[in-house]
């Protein structure tokens, strides 16, 4: 990747936030919200495709704290998580001099844009996203607006960039959908604006499901019921989460989600962890109890896990090195969504400052 001046920079004396990716590359960006520890369907849902990714496109990574506080956060932990959150994303292998690696309230085009596009889109595209009902059904002492309008902010993280592909997993693939709707009207008023992004959701690992309970998804926020497996958990840990994952009455080990989800769950985990086929893994396990399956599958994860854990406590160790990363991050990236958003001001009528 090639970095650059932005246009019109002063040619002398310039600091890093006049500094902007110049070569052709598609663009990227996603994020996960700092809302609790990273899990294991976060890494392989999503951060193993960005470190994949990040040497073909240029990346923006961002820790989405303005969408976190959507749902009650302890303003301590919140902050603790966020720079966990940082250490683990570089851990996992992204490199901070390629990628743009940045906290989200840090760039406040995004909550600038975020309003604008809440002009364009409609109460009724927002009712139909089933992280709202979702959401709202767990929180239910809590359903703020922030909670319904949370779309819009993800839509304006992604336009803002201008970006072409958003590596999620499945259950944000209708919030990618959306946010090209948005995308979309606002171009048919005002010219090509925005760039119309697409999904990049992996073919294994698109949805990991919770270990006690295989019909649903693996979650940060339901880390207390044993279901989860978390980016910093001890190898023990880990053992024990897998020996307890439920599964089923029968002996086969075969993928077969409607009949035996959480042996599927299992087959897929070790499949992506390990590098295998689904197919190449009921092989290697046919004819095996469900003990030594799970047994492996623990193993498996606890060697994926085991460098990034020992990395990210390393880098923890080193806070003024993380504060380096995010404070540059915040200014290349403000740099870029600057540039939209002026382009974004001056097409809806307001006057340029
Ligand atoms: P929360 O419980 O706070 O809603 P979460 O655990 O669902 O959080 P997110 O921050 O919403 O995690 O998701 C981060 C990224 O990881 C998103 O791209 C999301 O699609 C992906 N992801 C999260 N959980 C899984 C999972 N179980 N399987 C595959 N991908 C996942
Ligand atoms: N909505 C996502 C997190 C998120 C995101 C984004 C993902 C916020 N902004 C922009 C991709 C692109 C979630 O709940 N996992």
């Amino acid at each position: 990747m090639v970095w650059g001046l932005r246009p019109h920079a002063p040619a002398s004396n310039h600091n890093i936030k006049d500094l902007i990716f110049m070569d052709d590359r598609k663009i990227i960006l996603s994020g996960i919200k700092p809302s609790g520890a990273l899990t294991l369907g976060s890494y392989l849902g999503a951060i193993k495709n960005w470190v994949e990714l990040s040497d073909t496109y240029n990346c923006y990574y961002m820790m989405a704290d303005l969408h976190a506080i959507t749902v009650r956060q302890d303003p301590a932990t919140l902050r603790r998580t966020t720079l966990e959150q940082i250490a683990q994303y570089i851990a996992c292998g992204l490199d901070p001099e390629k990628n743009v690696i940045f906290i989200q309230s840090h760039v406040p085009a995004h909550a600038e844009l975020a309003w604008v596009l809440n002009c364009y889109t409609m109460f009724g595209e927002l009712s139909r996203m089933t992280q709202f009902k979702d959401k709202s059904q767990k929180n239910a002492d809590n359903i703020n607006a922030g909670l319904f309008t949370y779309p819009v902010l993800m839509a304006a993280d992604i336009l803002i960039y201008q970006a072409d592909l958003v590596p999620v997993g499945d259950d944000q693939k209708q919030h990618v959908e959306l946010t090209r709707d948005i995308a979309n009207r606002f171009n048919g008023v005002y010219g090509d604006v925005f760039k119309l992004p697409e999904p990049f959701i992996p073919k294994v690992g698109a949805r990991i499901m919770s270990l006690q309970d295989p019909t649903s998804k693996m979650s940060k926020s339901e880390i207390d019921n044993g279901g989860c497996v978390c980016l910093m958990d001890k190898p023990e840990d880990i053992m024990r989460a897998f020996k307890r994952a439920v599964t089923d009455s029968e002996t086969e080990i075969r993928y077969d989600v409607k009949a035996k989800p959480g042996i599927s769950n299992l087959l897929q985990i070790y499949a992506v962890a390990t590098g295998k086929s689904i197919p190449q893994a009921e092989q290697e396990f046919a004819g095996q109890g469900y003990g030594t399956f799970k047994q492996a599958v623990g193993e498996a994860v606890v060697e994926l896990l085991r460098p990034v854990r020992e990395e990210a406590q390393r880098l923890l160790a080193d806070k003024a090195y993380l504060e380096k990363v995010y404070t540059e991050g915040a200014q290349k990236a403000a740099a870029a969504a600057n540039r939209t958003l002026r382009k974004v001001y001056k097409k809806v009528g307001f006057i340029q400052k």
